[in-house]
């Protein structure tokens, strides 16, 4: 029997192919097609006869062996690479939702998923609702006959709401609905959403999963005929496929994956609480912190509070503004996830698709900042906050 390893090990070591050569490292297949030995061969691969592969949109070896790592570290039968996280969240929505379908998703979710619902799907005929996905009885009162979909982040972009799994996965089982959870926030090292039952799980890999800012990519992790289905329809006809070269940089990211998610936690717990003792700061977002209403969900659900943390200042908009201008080691900048502490406005940046009812609906408030916390020592993060905050006072 296949002895069960520690995540580590297995961030290293999961779907490694025998590499041509010895080769330690997994080589680049940098080619867009494949050739056959005949074309009988040809028609083999095409009608499925014969294993192998036929042209990099339908298939790569690079990217394959990302696909199983990421497979096994999600618990799951199998996942498909995508060329963006956006890519991740609309093949999996496009794949499951035909017009007059129906979809439930968290009101709070990253700007350019909250237009993919409300501006994109809709003109397909797609119904969406948004909910409090923390008010239980809001979410089973949006249930309808035509539901087929329940789509959620936790911890949310921006503000880090947490919400409960168990009873998502158990609503979508009773109801029969596909639970779609993004756990681009936490990875699966510090969480894994299908060990509660939820159905897929996407990833923007742009992220943590890189975690080094050099690759826009996705990832869809599920049982085996959900894959079959997102990559024989979504990927093979729209094409959203992710390069082998992007795939690679992802494969050596995911090494290191546990041992930066461990300092991305430890910078984030200390920050969150210096934070919350700043007088001109005036609530800290950040599940890590007692103070935090999804705190209880530590250990069980996920196992620290990760990397980001939102807050608000005592201040006006033109004080804020000043106040991120100041700083020199946190960039202005959106994304998350990367060695370098990066800090950004959702109000006009990552959530200016919000129309300012939602924003209001959401918590995305003028005043409102995330940081995305690197791997930095943290008492330079925090003298660069501190020195930049005394600005804010003057
Ligand atoms: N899901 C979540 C939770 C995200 O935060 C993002 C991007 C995506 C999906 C989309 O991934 P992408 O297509 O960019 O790979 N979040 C961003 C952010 O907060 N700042 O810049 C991008």
């Amino acid at each position: 029997m296949k002895q069960k390893q520690h995540f580590d090990t297995q961030a290293i070591h999961s779907g490694n192919a025998t590499q041509p050569y010895g080769c330690l490292t997994t080589p680049i297949y940098q080619t867009s097609t494949f050739t056959f030995d005949s074309v009988e061969q040809g028609a083999n691969r095409f009608s499925g006869e014969e294993a192998g592969y036929i042209y990099s949109r339908l298939g790569n070896p690079t990217t394959r062996e990302l696909e199983l790592k990421m497979a096994d570290l999600e618990l799951c039968d199998d996942a498909i690479a995508t060329a963006s996280g956006m890519g991740a969240v609309s093949a999996t929505l496009l794949a499951n939702l035909s017009c007059g379908d129906h979809l439930i998703a968290s009101q709070a979710v990253y700007g350019c998923t909250y237009s993919l619902l409300t501006e994109q799907l809709v003109r397909f005929g797609i119904e969406v609702t948004l909910v409090d996905m923390a008010d239980k009885q809001q979410v089973l009162s949006a249930v309808r006959e035509n539901t087929k979909v329940i789509f959620l982040e936790t911890p949310v972009n921006p503000h880090l709401a947490v919400y409960d799994l168990t009873f998502i996965a158990q609503l979508a089982k009773e109801h029969q609905l596909l639970s779609v959870v993004d756990n681009t926030f936490m990875t699966p090292y510090l969480q894994q959403p299908a060990k509660f039952g939820i159905d897929v799980i996407v990833h923007s890999a742009t992220k943590y999963l890189n975690g080094h800012g050099d690759v826009i990519a996705g990832i869809i992790c599920s049982s085996s005929e959900q894959i079959e289905l997102i990559a024989s329809t979504m990927i093979k006809d729209i094409g959203a496929v992710l390069g082998p070269f992007d795939a690679w940089l992802i494969l050596r990211g995911l090494k290191t994956l546990s041992v930066r998610m461990e300092r991305h936690c430890t910078n984030g717990l200390a920050i969150a609480q210096w934070l919350e003792k700043q007088p001109a700061v005036n609530k800290v977002y950040y599940p890590g912190l007692d103070s935090h209403p999804g705190n209880h969900f530590i250990p069980e659900q996920m196992t620290q509070g990760g990397g980001v943390i939102a807050f608000t200042l005592n201040a006006e908009l033109e004080q804020v503004k000043g106040f991120v201008n100041a700083l020199s080691l946190f960039k202005i900048a959106v994304s998350l996830g990367d060695a370098e502490s990066l800090i950004q406005h959702p109000a006009s940046m990552t959530h200016a698709t919000y129309s300012d009812e939602d924003k209001k609906t959401a918590g995305i408030t003028d005043s409102l900042l995330r940081i995305s916390v690197g791997l930095e020592h943290s008492d330079d993060l925090i003298n660069d906050l501190d020195h930049a905050l005394v600005g804010l006072s003057n």
